[in-house]
């Protein structure tokens, strides 16, 4: 059936959680202006991730933890496209499946929240032993390195689950997403938003990713009008990086990514878990080699001891 026939209806998979929907129910809006004449119908899905709630996410360690079950929908045809948080989307995905639009990132920086008594305080400022809620390995390595006298406590559950546990005063901060609590129109809960000096961010922060069949040349060409290109090869080249790091989803790597003209700058970070050793470098290289420089700059990473901290990561995890 072609894109303009008069009966087509996409169906477009989603997980169940507020941001999720949130974020499928823009790209519906986004398409359904763009092809009116199409029906855009959205599927939501509960994955994995959003069962498992009592283990600590870098223990599960699953990649896909949260896409799996939108790519079996795909897979057998009952949707047609899935709608990701590109962070959570991993590197190399099943055979049959392709990344076919990344859209437009919006500010990608990881921010603090903080309990109503700590008003006016700032991760410097917290008083010794302040609690941390994070399940972030990227998130905790950062911020141990940068304020030892915090303590850091995992915390699960989505941002609304989180903020009611902060606010219960289980924990004194938690860290989240910018881009998450902006979409949730939760804006005014951002305490101080963490400079990239601090906290680099995790691979594909801030963008979507829309998943769908391998060369479904219908669904493409729909999506396609939803593709950022700076945002694509900023991506594209953070994600190399990551893949050449054989990270999963759960390991303390963080980027940053510029564009100046024709030049694309990619700044990469592997620290170890607490937070003692820190191995952090950059490179510039055209835009059109974006997924190149990516892997170069992990190589460069692995020569000055990434290889050794990740694998120590990996068994302190197994241990737990
Ligand atoms: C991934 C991580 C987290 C999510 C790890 C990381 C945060 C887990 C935590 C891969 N996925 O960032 O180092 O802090 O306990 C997630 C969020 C968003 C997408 C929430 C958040 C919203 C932002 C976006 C969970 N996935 O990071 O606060 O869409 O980019």
């Amino acid at each position: 059936m072609s894109v303009s026939s008069p009966s087509r209806t996409i169906r477009i998979g989603s997980r169940k959680s507020q941001l999720a929907l949130v974020q499928t129910h823009w790209v519906q809006a986004e398409l359904q202006k763009h092809f009116p004449e199409i029906t855009f119908e959205v599927e939501a899905i509960s994955t994995q991730g959003d069962k498992i709630l009592d283990v600590a996410l870098a223990k599960i360690g699953d990649k896909g933890l949260f896409t799996k079950e939108l790519e079996v929908g795909m897979l057998s045809r009952e949707t047609d496209l899935a709608v990701h948080s590109l962070k959570d989307l991993p590197t190399n995905l099943p055979e049959g499946l392709m990344l076919g639009c990344i859209t437009t990132r919006v500010n990608p920086a990881d921010a603090l929240v903080v309990n109503s008594k700590h008003q006016g305080q700032s991760l410097e400022t917290l008083p010794e032993g302040a609690v941390i809620g994070t399940s972030s390995l990227r998130r905790l390595a950062q911020l141990r390195h940068h304020f030892p006298h915090l303590a850091f406590k995992d915390v699960r559950g989505n941002v609304n689950t989180r903020l009611a546990k902060l606010d219960a005063g289980e924990y004194d901060g938690i860290i989240l997403a910018v881009a998450g609590l902006e979409r949730l129109g939760m804006s005014d809960r951002i305490h101080q938003v963490i400079p990239p000096e601090i906290s680099l961010h995790a691979v594909g922060q801030g963008a979507l990713g829309i998943e769908c069949r391998e060369g479904d040349t219908e669904i493409l060409e729909v999506i396609k009008v939803l593709e950022d290109i700076p945002t694509r090869d900023r991506t594209l080249a953070e994600r190399a990086f990551l893949r050449e790091l054989e990270g999963g989803c759960q390991v303390p790597i963080g980027v940053n990514t510029s564009i100046e003209g024709e030049n694309l700058t990619l700044i990469g970070m592997v620290a170890s878990l607490d937070g003692q050793t820190l191995i952090k470098d950059q490179m510039t290289g055209e835009t059109a080699a974006a997924e190149s420089l990516g892997q170069q700059l992990a190589h460069k990473l692995r020569q000055q001891g990434a290889d050794a901290i990740l694998a120590e990561i990996f068994a302190q995890i197994q241990r737990q």
